[in-house]
């Protein structure tokens, strides 16, 4: 269904779709509530804003993290994790201090942005917490105890209709 092999993949009738942001779009064009993309100008400028500060600062820094804990090669590569480590951190603090004043990444309602964020930090929860990751004190275990905002956040996000069905049942040692 996808030619990279990559999920998440969708098929919907005579339509196979991939690539995470083309699927929002469609899903939002066919089910228009809830509006994950917006309603008005300003609404979605904070939703794209969003997206694209993750996609550009914090997914290569967690890429960075993450890749050598799941793929190998972390002892040779410690020194190029902790500064991807620390880079990151730099952007969940941007993103903690939004989410202490606001609900949702981009207002006062769910949308794309707190889809295309959530698995991204949800995966660097995941690595950091790992018992063999711990003793690095790369800064990324005990997640919610370190940043209350995002812990609360997590928890709104899992609330949501369908949450449960999209899990993948490997994350749910995450801490
Ligand atoms: N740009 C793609 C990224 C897709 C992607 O990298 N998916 C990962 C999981 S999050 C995957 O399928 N990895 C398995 C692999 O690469 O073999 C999107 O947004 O959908």
């Amino acid at each position: 269904m996808n030619p990279r092999g990559k999920v998440p993949v969708m098929k919907d009738g005579d339509v196979t779709l991939y690539e995470t942001i083309a699927i929002m779009q469609y899903l939002e064009k066919k089910h228009p509530e809830p509006a994950l993309f917006g309603r008005t100008p300003a609404e979605s400028g904070q939703i794209w804003r969003q997206i694209s500060e993750c996609t550009y600062y914090l997914e290569q820094p967690v890429f960075g993290v993450v890749v050598p804990i799941l793929f190998g090669g972390l002892d040779q590569k410690m020194a190029e994790v902790r500064a991807s480590a620390d880079a990151a951190k730099v952007e969940i603090d941007r993103i903690s201090k939004i989410l202490s004043s606001q609900d949702w990444l981009a207002g006062s309602a769910p949308s794309a942005a707190d889809c295309w964020v959530y698995p991204v930090l949800g995966l660097l929860a995941r690595c950091g917490g790992r018992d063999d990751v711990k003793p690095l004190n790369l800064g990324f275990d005990e997640f919610g105890r370190r940043y209350p905002a995002l812990k609360q956040w997590k928890e709104r996000i899992e609330k949501q209709t369908g949450y449960d069905r999209a899990f993948p049942p490997h994350w749910k040692q995450a801490a």
